[in-house]
């Protein structure tokens, strides 16, 4: 890096210590930044990389709740709004035992430029808790919505932040955030918050975006090698929303997904796997993937290792940050893989991405690989703001077409930058450019 990029990386670690994440995400995109700030003096003279580095607004907050058996409970609630030059913040809600400030800031960090890359008026943010709904009852899960609410809601609105799902928050945690929600303020204001019901304004494709969206990109990853994903074995971690679609739309595509995970061991189902058990297992039971072999013969449950040692085509990481490393990346390259795309956010290490490029195996980041949920969300926005409801035919072909465009302006960003083919350098340059020229329109605010 560059002086001023060093200058401002050193600034960034002493103001926010500890927070080794967010380190990793801004170092990150710093490492692709020395050209762009060469060529754009304007960007140092308008303290541009200072300024998105700082969030907006960060808010902590107290979260008590009385579980079932009468006990008080206490978490912790966050909302980062990090940057709000393209539109309100926009960005999903984590709940999970290990998230505090630094997971929250990572995440949002990543959201800003991931936002700017779909092209719509959205700017970036993220929140969540420490609550952890794993064993929760859904009276407790919505006790526990209903206090986050109650502090959340003087921030949040249509125009002001617009917060989603992300791990640990989905249809349900929605629900009972956007009732409280409502009972507080009361308004019906559909477009406060994403992921929504589809008989309560939501969206339809939303559930299945981010995945979808994922496996939209790889293969357009592959179409430029003249590679397709029909015919291709494909690993996937995680069997949570991501997963879940990711692995639809890659056995649509005629690909043979034959893993998925979570964080008690994976599974590995050489026949394909079986997505109507999956989706009963998790999105009804609630259950653990270790109970998919249970009824699914020849399926095998590891507990050991990872399922990145498995043989494949084609890596899609849809669990949580910093889950492949460059041992991973090394086995996988060894096995000959041709592609990895993130479902998650940052779930490649630093060193594993690193690997990666090295071995010139197409690498889709997070940031653009898994834009495709988000930009549906701005694309429900859409539909409430209009009191409109889109068929699903017509919201996939919207988000295909989104997809698209994000991967074609990085390869076309990654050219204009001297880094044929390196969508790394795409999305972070593509990302960042949006978001600096809209900084600096807005005056110093
Ligand atoms: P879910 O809560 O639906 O699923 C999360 C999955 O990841 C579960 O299988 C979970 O297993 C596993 N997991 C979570 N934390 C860990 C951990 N620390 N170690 C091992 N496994 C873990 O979340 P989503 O599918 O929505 O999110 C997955 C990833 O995708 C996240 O990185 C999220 O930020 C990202 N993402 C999500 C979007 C969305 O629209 N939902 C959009 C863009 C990115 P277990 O049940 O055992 O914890
Ligand atoms: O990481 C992400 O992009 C999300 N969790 C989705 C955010 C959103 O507002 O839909």
């Amino acid at each position: 890096m560059e002086d001023q990029l060093q200058g401002t990386f050193a600034e960034v670690l002493q103001r926010n210590p500890g927070e080794v994440e967010l380190h990793q995400a801004v170092r990150e995109v710093f490492e692709s930044l020395v050209p762009v700030l060469r060529k754009n003096p304007q960007y140092t003279e308008a303290a541009v990389l200072e300024r998105i580095c700082e969030p907006e607004r960060q808010i902590i907050f107290r979260v008590p709740w009385v579980d079932d058996s009468g006990q008080v409970r206490i978490n912790r609630g966050f909302r980062v709004e990090y940057n709000s030059a393209l539109g309100p913040y926009k960005g999903g809600l984590r709940f999970h035992p290990s998230v505090y400030l630094g997971t929250v800031k990572f995440l949002g960090f990543e959201q800003v430029f991931k936002n700017a890359l779909t092209g719509l008026p959205i700017g970036g943010g993220k929140g969540g808790s420490d609550f952890d709904p794993r064993g929760r009852s859904d009276g407790e899960v919505m006790r526990f919505c209903q206090s986050f609410m109650t502090e959340l809601y003087r921030h949040i609105g249509e125009y002001t932040d617009v917060p989603a799902g992300d791990i640990g928050v989905g249809a349900r945690e929605i629900g009972f955030l956007f009732g409280q929600y409502k009972r507080i303020t009361n308004r019906y204001e559909s477009g406060v918050l994403t992921g929504k019901g589809l008989t309560w304004g939501g969206s339809l494709v939303r559930k299945e975006a981010t995945g979808y969206g994922c496996v939209i990109f790889a293969d357009r990853m592959l179409a430029t090698r003249s590679e397709s994903l029909d015919g291709l074995r494909v690993s996937i971690s995680g069997s949570g929303n991501v997963a879940i679609y990711a692995a639809e739309k890659a056995q649509q595509l005629g690909s043979r997904v034959i893993t998925f995970s979570d964080s008690s061991g994976y599974v590995v189902d050489e026949a394909g796997i079986d997505l109507d058990l999956l989706k009963q297992i998790k999105e009804v039971e609630r259950g653990r993937v270790s109970d998919y072999v249970d009824r699914r013969p020849g399926a095998r449950f590891v507990t050991e290792g990872n399922l990145w040692e498995v043989p494949t085509d084609v890596a899609l990481p849809c669990a949580t940050q910093n889950e492949l490393t460059d041992k991973d990346a090394e086995r996988l390259v060894a096995n000959g893989v041709r592609a990895v795309a993130e479902g998650a956010n940052m779930p490649c290490t630093r060193e594993a991405v690193a690997l990666l490029r090295e071995h010139r195996v197409l690498f889709g980041p997070g940031k653009a690989a898994n834009a495709g949920g988000v930009a549906t969300s701005a694309l429900e926005m859409q539909q409430n703001a209009s009191r409109d409801s889109w068929s699903f035919d017509y919201t996939e072909q919207r988000l295909g077409e989104i997809m698209a465009t994000i991967h074609d302006q990085c390869l076309a960003t990654a050219d204009e930058y001297d880094a044929p083919g390196d969508y790394v350098v795409g999305a972070n340059v593509g990302g960042f450019t949006r978001v600096a020229d809209a900084i600096i329109s807005l005056g110093v605010v």
